[in-house]
């Protein structure tokens, strides 16, 4: 049996093969598992669970079935879809988790996280994220009309895409001490991670011993999971 996990799936109206491709992989690959892990931004971007957006139910349905399948659905937050809500989460059959959370699997111990907080190097998108992760800021962002909300979502995906275009590719990765420190914070020598969208698996000192950093790709032309078995821990493409 196997244990998987994903990230960054970006869903939106916009781009329907990514959503196909999801809706395959739960009523297809994610039936098998043990249980399905979805690391953040599985959204665009989320303003709020009153958004009445028809993509959201589809999603939230299609689920909600792999859960009624006996497929437990394990959720946490990206910079993207912080926002996302106990209301949703309940329609979907799915828990919410801290955001950083380890795990036993198979006698391993497995910290997840989305992969945000590990770019210590990126000072701009930090002080955003303190900014936005105040929680009397969100609730007066969530009170505000579902209009006012999407332009203001709208401004800060186009203020982020201005600010990327003059970040260097390094400051937007992980700084390799961040990660050693939360490694040996959780005494974990496996971290699954995503945000970065760069897929690939990292062999790193953790805890004076052998480690590895497996970062989950975004979903663009193709879906990108790792998965957990007692033998092996594996990333792998998920051709839609
Ligand atoms: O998301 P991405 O891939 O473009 O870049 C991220 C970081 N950017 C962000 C910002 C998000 O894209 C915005 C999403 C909003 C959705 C929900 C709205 C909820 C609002 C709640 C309010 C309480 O996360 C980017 C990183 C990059 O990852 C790599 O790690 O570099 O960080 C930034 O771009 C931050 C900038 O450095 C500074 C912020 C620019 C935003 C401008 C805000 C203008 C707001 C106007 C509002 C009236
Ligand atoms: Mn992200």
């Amino acid at each position: 049996m196997a244990t998987l996990f994903i990230a960054d799936l970006h869903l939106q109206t916009e781009e329907p093969a990514i959503t196909a491709g999801f809706l395959r992989f739960l009523a297809g690959t994610a039936r098998d598992a043990d249980a399905l892990y979805i690391l953040g931004d599985l959204f665009e971007a989320w303003i709020g669970d009153d958004d009445p957006n028809p993509l959201h139910h589809e999603i939230a349905s299609a689920i909600k079935s792999l859960v009624d399948h006996g497929v437990p659905c394990f959720f946490i937050h990206g910079n993207r879809d912080f926002l996302l809500g106990k209301r949703f989460a309940r329609q979907c059959g799915m828990t919410l988790l801290a955001e950083e959370t380890v795990l036993e699997l198979y006698g391993k111990r497995v910290l997840i996280l989305h992969g945000d907080t590990l770019c210590t190097d990126d000072a701009g998108y930090q002080a955003f994220r303190a900014k936005v992760h105040q929680p009397w800021l969100q609730t007066l962002f969530l009170a505000l009309p579902l209009f006012i909300r999407q332009r203001i979502a709208a401004k800060m995906r186009a203020g982020s895409k201005v600010a990327n275009s003059s970040k260097s590719v390094a400051i937007m990765d992980v700084n390799p001490q961040a990660v050693i420190d939360v490694m040996e914070k959780h005494q974990v020598q496996h971290l699954i991670h995503g945000h970065t969208h760069r897929p690939d698996i990292h062999p790193l000192t953790a805890n004076g011993e052998p480690a590895f950093r497996y970062v989950l790709g975004a979903w663009h032309s193709e879906g990108s999971m790792v998965k957990v078995t007692s033998d092996d821990i594996e990333l792998l493409s998920l051709p839609f």
